[in-house]
């Protein structure tokens, strides 16, 4: 069995919710912020049986998209004189998933 830490953006997490419940997939909404951009972000956990971890990958390619942001670096009090800085893009998602192998699991 595998265990899916899966960060996505937001938007996508009602279409990835809907996908994986069709499937009988069971997942968890975590509420997570990312440590670059300090903007909310949502992380989803998905446990699932090695076999489905594939088309579970699958559903996340489907429904995460990759999107544009800016980050403005934060501005220093000690600053060049006014001078802000300029934002400068970054591309988004579609998702950032890390497969972990899971030793043992129950549900009592
Ligand atoms: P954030 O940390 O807010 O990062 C948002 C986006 O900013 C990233 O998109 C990437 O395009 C860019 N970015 C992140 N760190 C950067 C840096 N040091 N320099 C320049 N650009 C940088 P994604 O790669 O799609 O990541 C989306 C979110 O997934 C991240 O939000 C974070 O919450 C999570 N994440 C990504 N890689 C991670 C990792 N290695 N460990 C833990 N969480 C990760």
């Amino acid at each position: 069995m595998k265990l899916l830490i899966t960060i996505v953006q937001d938007q996508d997490v009602p279409k990835l919710l809907e996908k994986l419940t069709e499937k009988n997939i069971g997942a968890t909404k975590l509420a997570s912020t990312g440590g670059f951009l300090r903007v909310g972000n949502t992380t989803v956990l998905i446990g699932v049986d090695d076999e489905k971890v594939d088309g579970v990958l699958e559903i996340i390619k489907e429904t995460c998209e990759k999107r544009d942001q800016f980050h403005a670096a934060p501005v220093s009090p000690f600053g060049r004189g006014g001078v802000l800085p300029r934002p400068t893009k970054v591309v988004v998602g579609g998702a950032t998933v890390f497969i972990v192998e899971i030793e043992r699991f129950e549900k009592i």
